[in-house]
């Protein structure tokens, strides 16, 4: 009996375990046909993307939006081929994730196509105010933002005409789509929860960080960061006290946000001339430099393209050339809001840029450019696990050649800068630092509260009729700034900043600015490169582009920790999470320097988080409210005069 027992268990071992194995066959030869569809299918709609994108017009609109949709129809018909897989029959980690990854489509899941066509729709049409906005900044001009606006908020230090270009961008961009958010809003959140797996598009955003206490560890990560950017604030606020006048700033300890050389006070390297430690120690001006040496827009890219290829990494294939967009095009209207595009077939990757001769011009190229060669390192994949290990690290392998591009020893190799501060040279260093703080420090809380904000509003924490209230509240509160002319419910600045329009989650860039210091540090270990993390520059280190080459190849193929590791492994910052503290030790010099400048000249860290000047939120009342408070008002009213009345009659 025994026996008998014993060799049944025996076959149904080997008839599940070759049942299993007809399974995984199958799933397999699932996979690779869903490939080759899917790279068709995101093939074509990219390309009506990318129509759309460098000529907006009715009909490039139609075509994407009809290639949009087919795409939706496409993922929902093979999410429910993917399910019938019974994936507890499936022991290959590698083929569930990948069926897992066919199931997970977002919104395409939502079965009213009519509301999908609207999402895509309001989107575009989002896109396109903020793309051919032009901001007045008088009665007679009226400017685009890429070159004209971006140059005065760069370069102009007269307050008023800062001040009218801020307001004018605002006007014309943000408040022109403020109907339109509100909707964007509901359908996305009705799409996501159609299915039951999230409850609202915020938490569908989150998920792609694979971790349940991702919300918890990024606060973790602003509140170790949030010092280092009060010291900041603390000594650009004295700094532009003392040129603007005491008058400029309010008691409460906030910065006017038009002042520090950026349109959305998101990085402030544009006024480093301003309010430099040691200004009679200047480094040069790079724009200035790029001009003398005669660059050209295909020369930024050449430059870029060296740094990459000076690694072991990939130059850009004969297709980037032809086909990208370099210059703003005369004669139609264009996204200038620089991107980078993968086009799925392993040979088409574009650049579209309003590209102009300057300083940050040139970092954005090597931001885009550093997109590429992630795309390029994961080609061979399979389709579904071409992507970053998360979004952040693909923005963190954007940025990390801004780090050693920057060092004053690479740009005195490249001809951009004179003078290299020697050794013992601590004032030129500082001087350094502080350049690489107001691009790298400023943007933390920045990058932090835009999801904070549109992670409010999709939970429903904030309606409508508080949009803007809130966005104040956060840029208030997180950044210690004010805007420079009356705010209220019916402006909304949260559109005037491309990724609110664009329908492109922003917390991604505060993961990259944390971990891009992570890798820079480990790469600069793995390369031997001795000096302070902050001196290092990985040009022409083979071991370190290897090293970054390593993780770049696995793609979105394993949990990001993985990728981490990969990077970090067998290096001082070893491991598989985020850390602020590389960020910490690059800025070390620096940080000591703020804390001693700030005391010795009594600055009071921070500002009032409860008051916020100029912003002008009286309670929204709707149309029922009103009417209900009217009857109030006259209640009492009523019941006043009668005791007046009754007092006088007695
Ligand atoms: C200038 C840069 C984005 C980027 C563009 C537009 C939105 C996504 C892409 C993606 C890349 C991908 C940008 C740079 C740092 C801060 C932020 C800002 N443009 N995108 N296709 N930046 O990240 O390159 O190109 O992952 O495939 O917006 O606020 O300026
Ligand atoms: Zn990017």
């Amino acid at each position: 009996m025994a026996m008998w027992i014993h060799l049944m268990s025996v076959v149904l071992i080997l008839v599940s375990a070759s049942l299993s194995q007809t399974v995984l066959e199958e799933a397999k030869e699932y996979l690779d046909k869903y490939d080759k569809l899917a790279a068709d299918i995101y093939y074509h709609s990219s390309e009506a993307s990318w129509n759309y994108y460098t000529n907006i017009t009715d009909e490039t609109l139609k075509n994407m939006t009809d290639w949009s949709l087919k795409e939706s129809e496409f993922a929902n018909i093979e999410a429910k081929n993917a399910s019938g897989f019974n994936l507890s029959q499936i022991q290959d980690q590698n083929i569930t994730r990948l069926l897992k990854k066919v199931m997970d489509i977002g919104i395409s899941a939502f079965s009213d196509t009519a509301k999908l066509r609207k999402i895509s729709e309001i989107q575009a049409e989002m896109t396109s105010i903020y793309s051919t906005a032009e901001g007045c900044i008088n009665a007679t001009t009226c400017l685009p933002l890429e070159p004209d606006l971006t140059d005065i908020i760069t370069n102009s230090r007269d307050y008023d005409e800062l001040k009218a270009a801020w307001k004018g961008w605002r006007d014309a961009s943000g408040k022109k789509m403020k109907q339109l958010y509100p909707q964007f809003v509901e359908l996305l959140n009705e799409a996501i929860t159609f299915e039951k797996k999230y409850k609202d598009m915020g938490e569908y955003y989150r998920s792609w960080y694979e971790s349940e206490t991702f919300e918890n560890d990024v606060r973790h990560l602003f509140d170790e960061l949030a010092p280092l950017y009060e010291n900041l604030h603390a000594y650009v606020r004295r700094k532009l006290r003392t040129h603007y006048g005491e008058d400029k700033f309010p008691s409460t300890g906030h910065i006017p946000a038009h002042i520090l050389g950026n349109m959305w006070a998101q990085q402030w390297n544009g006024i480093y001339d301003l309010v430099a430690p040691y200004p009679n120690k200047q480094s040069a001006d790079i724009t200035e430099a790029m001009i003398a040496k005669n660059y050209n827009v295909t020369y930024m890219y050449q430059v870029a393209e060296d740094f990459f290829k000076s690694i072991g990494l990939y130059e850009m294939p004969p297709l980037f050339w032809e086909k990208s967009m370099l210059v703003k095009p005369n004669g139609r209207e264009v996204v200038c809001h620089a991107s980078a595009w993968d086009f799925s077939n392993g040979r088409d990757f574009r650049i579209k840029q309003c590209t102009s001769v300057t300083e940050d011009q040139l970092l954005t190229v090597h931001h885009e450019m550093g997109h590429i060669e992630y795309f390029l390192a994961y080609a061979d994949l399979p389709l579904l696990y071409r992507g970053g290990a998360n979004p952040g690290f693909h923005e963190g392998v954007a940025d990390i050649v801004t780090l050693s591009f920057q060092t004053p020893e690479h740009l005195n190799k490249i001809g951009l800068l004179d003078d290299v501060p020697g050794q013992n040279d601590t004032e030129g260093d500082i001087n350094f630092l502080f350049r690489m703080a107001l691009e790298k420090v400023a943007f933390l809380p920045f990058g932090y509260l835009i999801d904070q904000w549109r992670w409010s509003v999709f939970r429903g924490e904030t309606k409508p009729e508080r949009y803007n209230e809130k966005w104040w509240d956060l840029r208030c509160d997180f950044q210690g700034i004010y805007p420079p002319v009356e705010r209220t419910n019916d402006d909304f600045d949260p559109g005037a900043k491309y990724h609110i329009p664009g329908g492109v989650p922003y917390i991604r860039y505060f993961v990259s600015f944390v971990a891009q210091f992570q890798w820079h540090k480990a790469l600069c270990q793995v390369g031997n490169i001795p000096g302070p993390l902050h001196r290092c520059d990985i040009y022409n280190n083979i071991a370190a582009g290897a090293r970054l080459n390593e993780m770049l190849k696995m793609g979105a193929s394993r949990p990001w920790g993985e990728a981490m590791l990969k990077i970090t492994n067998a290096t001082d910052g070893e491991t598989t999470k985020l850390s602020a503290l590389p960020l910490l030790e690059y800025f070390d010099p620096l940080i000591k320097w703020l804390e001693k400048n700030n005391k010795e000249n009594n600055e009071i860290l921070g500002w009032d988080k409860k008051n916020c000047p100029n912003v002008l939120f009286l309670p929204v009342l709707s149309g029922s409210s009103i009417i209900k408070s009217m009857g109030f008002i006259i209640g009492a009213m009523l019941f006043l005069c009668s005791i007046v009345i009754n007092n006088v009659n007695n």
